[in-house]
């Protein structure tokens, strides 16, 4: 999701857990569960409210557990956020609550994103947002007299067809407070997988090399030529998302899935399934034979984390050492190790772009020690990041351009990435499908505490199976009385593209008119649900808002 990269580089956290921990006057949480989703950070936020007296604001359609630790829960209807921050920017700009000397030394752009933020008085904005006008107004004050504020949000945020936008939408608000560069302020995505922030720094992404080093960009290019001897295009490639849907036309003949379940995970499973049915050849890598398996033609055994030695980088970008615990069963071989097996070979059969000698132009890693020295040597905002001074303990946290620099836990303290931040007039826009009379409901998906994604790792742990052991779908209790639930469970949640049957979870923690479902679990996965509309920029799909209709089964 550096897709989403704006005036701030990277799509990182700007500052660090500690710092918000301990220095922030006022957090402002929006579409993040984070006691369920992020659990330390959670824990840190909840000690903050409890000792020191920490204000957070929650802006979450649902009522997740950190509400109760907030000083106000903003309810706002799914999908409307951007009319939600333009409302509270409105009421800042209305009482003066601006900082004027930040917004003109160190920003651009102010005036046709001030014209826009004054089409959302507070009456209109409550209108599509649901939220009342006082509680607008309670927000906009904790908000901007509470110094330094740090937002932070998660996929709430992102997975819309507006998610770049509404990323936009937050870092206005955190430059025209002047929130930026400061202990306990700054925009702050928390990224959720153990190492998804360091995959995007090494370049995991369709238009960058390591470190955001643009493909299109000839003098990165000739970089990596040389060191490598290999070319690439320099065209921007395809996401995961354009990729499985062009499987099916043709565009894309062969998948190498490495740590993805996209039955389980990708919008719009019958869609995928006929997807991965028509690409030719698959080869999938994984640690245990998920739901994907099946399509695939060739599988090969990774290691888990558990197995292997390396590095993960967090969601602060802290770079943080891990060690092989217990020993691989079988064949199985670090991923690393795999693929580099797989390179050679297809350099050696002529199909790879291997064409000169370059310092790094071999695959033959001894092990991921020196895959960090050419990370060392390529990537610069690694450049002083090495197993050597992790393994002494030293907490490093990129940009740490040198062995000397002793990393850095607060970006942008002195300027923007490019330059002077840039203000964006950004307006409200539907998501792609919204309730009507044949499927009246909204559909929110996403996780619970007790299972990861596709529930292949928790589904194999008794303990967790205890406590969650099978997939509920939150209803309200108004709803449910609406549906004749009566003390019947099971509800059959249908959308345009799919149906799936499960237990109900009676719970005001989501409101009317909405229902939660999760994707643990293969019986009954929110993904048969949901559509595959797409950011147009990002390309991160509209997980949290679609139709359904929803039935007792009797
Ligand atoms: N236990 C556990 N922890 C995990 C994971 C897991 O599977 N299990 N996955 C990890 C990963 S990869 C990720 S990306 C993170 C995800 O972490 P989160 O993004 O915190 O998790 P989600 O369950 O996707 O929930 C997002 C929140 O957004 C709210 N929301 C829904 N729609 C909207 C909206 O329109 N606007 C706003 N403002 N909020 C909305 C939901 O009610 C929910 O509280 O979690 C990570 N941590
Ligand atoms: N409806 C809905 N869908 C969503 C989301 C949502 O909120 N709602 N969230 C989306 C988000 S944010 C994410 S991140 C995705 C996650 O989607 P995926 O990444 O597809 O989900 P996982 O279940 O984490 O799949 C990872 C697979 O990797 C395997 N694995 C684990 N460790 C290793 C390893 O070390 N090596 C190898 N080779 N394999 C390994 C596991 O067995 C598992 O099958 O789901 C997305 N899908
Ligand atoms: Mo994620």
């Amino acid at each position: 999701m550096a897709g989403l990269a704006t005036s701030f580089g990277s799509g990182a956290m700007s500052n660090s857990m500690d710092d918000i921990a301990n220095d922030a006057e006022a957090v402002l949480i929006i579409g993040s569960n984070t006691t369920e989703q992020h659990p330390v950070f959670g824990t840190m936020l909840r000690r903050a409210v409890n000792k020191r007296g920490l204000k957070i604001i929650v802006a979450d359609p649902r009522k997740i557990d950190i509400t109760e630790f907030a000083v106000l829960h903003l309810r706002h209807k799914p999908g409307t956020d951007i009319a939600l921050i333009n409302g509270l920017m409105h009421i800042i700009l209305e009482k003066g609550w601006e900082d004027t000397a930040f917004i003109e030394e160190r920003c651009e752009d102010f005036d046709a994103f001030k014209e826009t933020v004054m089409n959302y008085p507070p009456d209109k904005v409550a209108e599509i947002t649901r939220v009342p006008v006082e509680q607008l107004y309670q927000a906009a004050e904790i908000l901007a007299t509470n110094k330094p504020m740090a937002v932070i949000w998660a996929m709430g945020i992102t997975q819309h067809t507006v998610g770049m936008r509404n990323v936009m939408s937050l870092a206005n608000l955190q430059m025209l407070l002047a929130n930026m560069g400061k202990p306990g302020s700054g925009v702050n995505p928390l990224r959720g997988q153990n190492n998804v922030q360091g995959a995007c720094d090494m370049g995991g992404l369709p238009n960058v090399y390591p470190a955001y080093q643009p493909v299109i960009n000839e003098e990165a290019q000739k970089k990596f030529q040389d060191a490598w001897g290999a070319t690439s295009s320099l065209k921007v490639g395809r996401t995961v998302t354009e990729m499985i849907p062009d499987a099916a036309e043709g565009k894309v003949k062969a998948l190498y899935i490495l740590g993805e379940d996209p039955v389980m995970s990708d919008p719009d499973t019958n869609h995928i399934r006929h997807c991965l049915e028509a690409c030719e050849f698959i080869v999938l890598q994984e640690i245990f034979p998920s739901e994907t398996a099946p399509y695939a033609d060739v599988l090969l055994p990774g290691v888990s984390f558990a197995e292997k030695t390396g590095t993960f980088t967090n969601t602060e970008r802290r770079v943080q050492m891990v060690h092989k615990a217990v020993e691989p069963l079988g064949e199985a071989q670090p991923d690393w190790w795999i693929t580099a097996e797989l390179a050679k070979r297809m350099v050696a059969a002529g199909g790879g772009r291997q064409i000169a000698a370059g310092p790094y132009a071999g695959w033959d890693y001894a092990d991921s020690d020196a895959i960090m020295t050419e990370i060392n040597a390529l990537t610069p905002s690694y450049g002083g990041i090495t197993h050597a001074r992790l393994e002494k303990g030293e907490r490093l946290q990129w940009p740490c351009p040198n062995v000397e620099h002793p990393g850095t836990p607060i970006l942008h303290s002195k300027q923007f990435s490019r330059g002077r931040g840039k203000f964006m007039p950004i307006d409200h826009v539907d998501p792609a499908e919204l309730p009507d009379a044949d499927y009246p409901f909204f559909l929110n998906t996403g996780r619970v505490l007790y299972h990861y994604h596709g529930g292949e790792m928790t589904r194999r742990a008794q303990g967790l199976m205890e406590v969650y052991g099978q997939p509920l779908i939150e209803v309200n209790p108004e709803d449910a009385a609406r549906l004749g639930l009566n003390g019947e469970k099971r509800v059959r949640v249908t959308s345009r593209r799919g149906s799936i049957e499960a237990e109900a979870w009676v719970t005001d923690r989501v409101p009317p008119g909405m229902v939660y479902a999760n994707f643990h679990f293969p019986e009954a996965s929110a993904n048969e649900l949901t559509i595959a509309a797409l950011d147009p920029v990002a390309k991160i799909p509209e997980y949290k808002v679609c139709a359904v209709k929803v039935e007792a089964v009797k």
